[in-house]
């Protein structure tokens, strides 16, 4: 059975005390436990204190067989950021800028340049999702029609390869939207001359939601994920971005959305979120999963940010 984890973001020692809470311990290669195995839901790098760590924690866990993980879009970023655009060699796929500097820093910062190409090397190598029958993992939203576009440029172009990733980084491509949709999740605009303010103080226009949920019925505060109880009670327009999820379909798993730190529990009976902002002094967040069809807010394991952040 499956222990999924949510975004790390540079915590190694909290991925430490959570991995040995749930009875895993380092073996010669690799974490490990006798009977069960991890999730990574993506979101390794940026932001933490031990970026470096947590990467080699990880890829020993998946190759050495302890571990499955899928890609977050902070290695998404990495990987468009350190590739120079094929067309445009002066320039990168993500560009240079301020702000994707700023977010990308502590990566930049942790490692050496040979270690950096180690880790850019075995990002290439995560899926964008995995469907393992009774669970599903994916780093933002399970949409099947983004998740096919982009195993079919996978065969095309191969695995984040710098074809792909200009394809991906292109707006209009329908390969940037389908990773935009599974990767960060599909956004809603806010109406002209409303704002939100984000963890890092950058002004949105447009807010995450519960793609998972039928838009209809649902108001400006409800349909927020997390929850911006602030927001206009006004109903969301129709035209509102949607991915709903069947009720009767299997369980789905993913991080991304920065829960604030209240007691964990499912959004929706097969609906889990595990991030937990352990990046803004808030709890790394694993789900041990054995089996249920119904997830339970007993099966969510968390432990606490500790006070060092670089
Ligand atoms: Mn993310």
């Amino acid at each position: 059975m499956y222990d999924i984890i949510g975004d790390i973001h540079g915590h190694a020692d909290e991925l430490v005390e959570l991995l040995t809470k749930m009875g895993y311990s380092e073996q010669s290669d690799c974490f490990r436990h006798p009977c069960r195995r991890v999730i990574f839901c993506g979101d390794f790098v940026d932001r933490g204190p031990n970026i470096p760590d947590v990467v080699r924690i990880a890829r020993s866990m998946v190759e050495g067989n302890a571990a499955l993980a899928v890609m977050g879009n902070h290695e998404f970023n990495a990987l468009a950021y350190h590739t120079p655009d094929p067309v445009a060699p002066d320039q990168f796929l993500r560009p240079h800028s301020k702000k994707n500097e700023r977010q990308h820093l502590q990566t930049l910062r942790q490692f050496t340049d040979d270690d950096l190409a180690t880790a850019l090397a075995w990002f290439r190598t995560l899926p964008p999702n995995l469907d393992l029958g009774p669970i599903r993992v994916v780093h933002a939203c399970w949409d099947a029609a983004g998740i096919d576009t982009i195993a079919s440029a996978i065969r095309r172009e191969g695995s984040f390869t710098a074809a792909f990733l200009k394809q991906a980084t292109t707006p209009d491509d329908p390969l940037f939207e389908a990773v935009e949709c599974v990767m960060k999740g599909p956004e809603l605009r806010l109406p002209d001359g409303v704002t939100v303010t984000d963890k890092e103080g950058n002004v949105r226009r447009r807010i995450r939601i519960r793609w998972f949920d039928e838009p209809t019925d649902e108001t400006w505060a409800s349909y927020s994920l997390p929850a911006k109880p602030d927001l206009s009670s006004e109903p969301i327009p129709a035209s509102a971005p949607a991915v709903p999820y069947p009720a009767q379909a299997p369980p789905v798993f993913f991080g991304h959305y920065w829960l604030p730190h209240a007691t964990p529990a499912p959004l929706k009976p097969n609906i889990a979120c595990l991030d937990y902002s352990i990046a803004k002094h808030g709890f790394l967040c694993a789900y041990r999963f054995d089996g249920e069809a119904s997830l339970l807010a007993d099966h969510f394991v968390m432990v606490p940010a500790k006070e060092t952040q670089p």
